[in-house]
């Protein structure tokens, strides 16, 4: 990566920003050896509050920080940006239809595509992490005809933490000793959290666990995760949800580990999931590209979740194309 870079953040003065800058501003994200320009965008009623934060982060002293700037300009928060994390997304309240919260999406996702496509620098690379997710994606990458659209990506490593993380737990091990977990599809309740190629400290998981455990806890706990933890914090997912998209982006522009991991990529068609649609795969990132991983056996069991999950995004795009947004 180059010597300083262009991070954009919107919706920065949510909770998940307040999560996230900081880790980036410390080098967690870029390495220790790229300094970081901050751009944060948010709406003008939030503006301020994005100034507070700009004012701890001055306060913290990085020395990979080179400058924070806060603007409700799209145009000016994407000018020269090499990362953008789109956070900030319209929540589903009250009352409100899926059209309506697709609509309201449409209305940010698609704008920041554009002003994307016109400022961004080439190398531009965009992780959206606001819901919906995969569709926020497929809406903003519509939108920025210049830009390959493998640079546009969607948020589902929390979902494949999660699943490491309840493996662990359910195993005894390590996250690190385990390998080859995958989360397919949509990042909701539909998504199927993939334990058929895993292995743990080398043994195959599907020797370890019972197919029991599997489809009655596993798959449910870790798709239903968010819902558990609103119901025992108060609030969504903030600090584990920042340190997915560091995980991401870290990955992603640095390479990953020998081991794949889970990101919501533009489909080539692989695994029988339509070309175009936002979803998510096992993933390799090597000289700043992912990579699907190829090859792999898709059992019965499994085919039958992914093609659920996928139905899910077609319906999702059918619907935005109707409302105009692609
Ligand atoms: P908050 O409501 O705390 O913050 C959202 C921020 O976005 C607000 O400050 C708001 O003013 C700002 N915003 C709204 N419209 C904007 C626009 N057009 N331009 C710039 N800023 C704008 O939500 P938070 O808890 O931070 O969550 C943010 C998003 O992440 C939500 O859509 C949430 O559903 C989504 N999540 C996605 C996850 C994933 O794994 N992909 C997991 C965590 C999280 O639920």
């Amino acid at each position: 990566p180059p010597h300083a870079m262009t991070v954009t953040v919107t919706g920065a003065a949510g909770q998940i920003g307040y999560a996230l800058l900081f880790r980036i501003a410390s080098g967690a994200m870029l390495g220790p050896d790229t300094r970081i320009r901050l751009k944060l965008l948010e709406i003008p009623a939030a503006v301020r509050a994005a100034e507070g934060t700009a004012l701890e982060l001055a306060d913290c002293a990085f020395p990979l920080l080179d400058s924070v700037d806060v603007t409700d300009s799209a145009a000016a928060a994407f000018d020269g940006a090499h990362v953008a994390l789109l956070v900030g997304a319209r929540p589903r309240t009250a009352g409100m239809e899926r059209a309506d919260l697709l609509a309201a999406n449409g209305g940010i996702f698609g704008p920041q595509g554009r002003a994307i496509n016109d400022h961004a620098a080439d190398s531009v690379r965009i992780l959206v992490v606001g819901n919906p997710a995969n569709t926020n994606a497929l809406i903003a990458a519509a939108h920025a005809p210049d830009v390959p659209s493998d640079r546009f990506t969607a948020m589902t490593r929390l979902d494949h933490n999660r699943a490491l993380a309840q493996l662990a737990i359910k195993l005894g091990c390590r996250t690190e000793e385990i390998e080859g977990v995958t989360v397919w599809g949509n990042h909701s309740a539909s998504q199927y959290p993939d334990l058929t190629h895993a292995t743990a400290g080398g043994q195959p998981v599907p020797s370890l666990v019972d197919e029991e455990w599997i489809e009655g806890d596993f798959i449910p706990r870790v798709a239903k995760r968010g819902a558990e933890v609103i119901e025992v914090r108060g609030s969504s997912s903030a600090a584990s949800a920042a340190s997915a998209a560091i995980d991401h982006v870290r990955d992603w522009v640095l390479g990953t580990p020998d081991r794949w991991t889970s990101a919501g990529v533009v489909s080539d068609g692989s695994y029988g999931v339509p070309e175009g649609l936002v979803s998510s795969f096992p993933v390799r990132s090597s000289g700043g590209a992912w990579e699907i991983v190829q090859g792999l056996e898709v059992p019965p069991f499994s085919r039958e979740r992914i093609d659920t999950s996928v139905a899910e995004l077609e319906a999702e795009r059918d619907a935005v194309r109707e409302l105009g947004l692609l």
